[in-house]
């Protein structure tokens, strides 16, 4: 594949767009559009009239919005899906644009929630959202006119542990994401599940070595693990102790002291690069300060991600856009990164690791 090997009309945009994608750095409800927001505000109105102007601060000024203001806006987001029915339409618009942005493989990871005033509890959360998944894979497998010549986006969900919680919430979250991992669902006919556990929320809050414990059950029962990395330039016991934990990917990675990035690369653990999310939300200065370039250019594995397209108002096609822009790929180079991805899924299911090597295949030999 050559930068030519397309027709000429054929822009960076739309072959990243075209660009069969994997997308594994996606939080539920900041992945929230501005068209679901409103619809779940509409939901709402009569309970929570002062939401009826809520939006994400990008669509009222275009503008950024530092960590120090972006944590508490899921304060009210959080209203806008405080029931199951909120979460279960939440989901589904997500995995719907998703889908249509070209992404042919989603980790979608979400923060089990309880809300005592609906009877919503953190299982039925998770159950919410995995019935959601598994309604819109069976619509889209239904709907010939929606389906893919390579068949319906595969979704799988990683559950959040918030750094606001207990190390007793994250031990129920753990076990929550052991009783839907695949290996171990009670659920006969589910097509998606918990691939694996995530830390995540404000870096600012909450010391790591509490929840080693669940982090550690997590890992020894076979559930894979990413933890938010260096979002903040916390001090190295910090970084040592997640890194202890062997997660098998990163987010983030962008504040890290030398002996934290000197024991990712040794590692060699992938990182979830968000170039948007990272330059708005200004832990890093501007595209060309990322660290994506020294990732780039020593090889260390990382994998394009959105993070919240909702509130950085991005798609994964703008990732790559971005991507091929900052370290200047020509579209050989976009694939073979979109490729390289696969390896660093959770699905550890040999045949569908096989499914979807052939489509990036086919979609290549497509452009040839
Ligand atoms: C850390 C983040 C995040 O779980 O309710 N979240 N945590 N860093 C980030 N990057 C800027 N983006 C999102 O989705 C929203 C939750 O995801 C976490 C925050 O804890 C936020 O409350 P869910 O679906």
């Amino acid at each position: 594949m050559t930068d030519h090997s397309l027709d000429n009309t054929a822009t960076l945009r739309q072959f990243c767009q075209t660009l069969p994608k994997v997308e594994l750095h996606a939080h539920l409800n900041g992945s929230l559009s501005p068209t679901t927001l409103a619809k779940l505000r509409t939901l709402k109105s009569d309970k929570y009239p002062e939401l009826a102007t809520l939006c994400w601060p990008q669509q009222q000024n275009g503008g950024s919005v530092g960590l120090a203001e972006f944590f508490p806006l899921f304060r009210h987001i959080y209203k806008l899906t405080e029931d199951e029915q909120a979460v279960k339409m939440a989901t589904w618009d997500v995995l719907e644009e998703f889908q249509r942005d070209g992404v042919r493989y989603l980790e979608l990871r979400s923060t089990p929630r309880a809300v005592e005033s609906t009877g919503m509890t953190k299982e039925t959360y998770v159950r919410a959202v995995l019935a959601a998944m598994d309604g819109w894979t069976k619509h889209q497998q239904l709907s010939p006119q929606n389906q893919h010549k390579h068949g319906v986006m595969v979704v799988r969900l990683i559950l959040c542990v918030d750094r606001r919680e207990s190390l007793e919430e994250a031990l129920a979250t753990v076990q929550l994401a052991l009783r839907y991992h695949r290996t171990t669902s009670t659920l006969a006919d589910a097509l998606c599940h918990v691939v694996g556990v995530d830390l995540c929320g404000n870096p600012e809050v909450g010391d790591p070595s509490t929840w080693t414990p669940a982090f550690q059950l997590a890992k020894s029962k076979g559930l894979k693990l990413t933890v938010h990395l260096g979002e903040v330039p916390y001090n190295l016991a910090e970084g040592l102790t997640l890194l202890a934990w062997q997660p098998d990917r990163v987010g983030h990675a962008t504040l890290l002291k030398p002996a934290t990035r000197a024991a990712l690369y040794k590692g060699k653990i992938p990182v979830e690069v968000c170039l948007t999310s990272n330059v708005q939300s200004q832990t890093v200065a501007s595209y060309d300060d990322h660290f994506i370039k020294e990732f780039y250019r020593v090889g260390h594995p990382f994998v394009p991600c959105t993070d919240d397209k909702g509130v950085f108002g991005c798609s994964l096609t703008d990732e790559y856009e971005r991507l091929a822009t900052v370290l200047q790929l020509d579209y050989t180079q976009l694939f073979n990164i979109s490729r390289q991805c696969l390896g660093f899924i959770f699905d550890e299911d040999v045949e569908l690791q096989r499914q979807l090597q052939a489509e990036w295949t086919t979609w290549e030999q497509s452009c040839e």
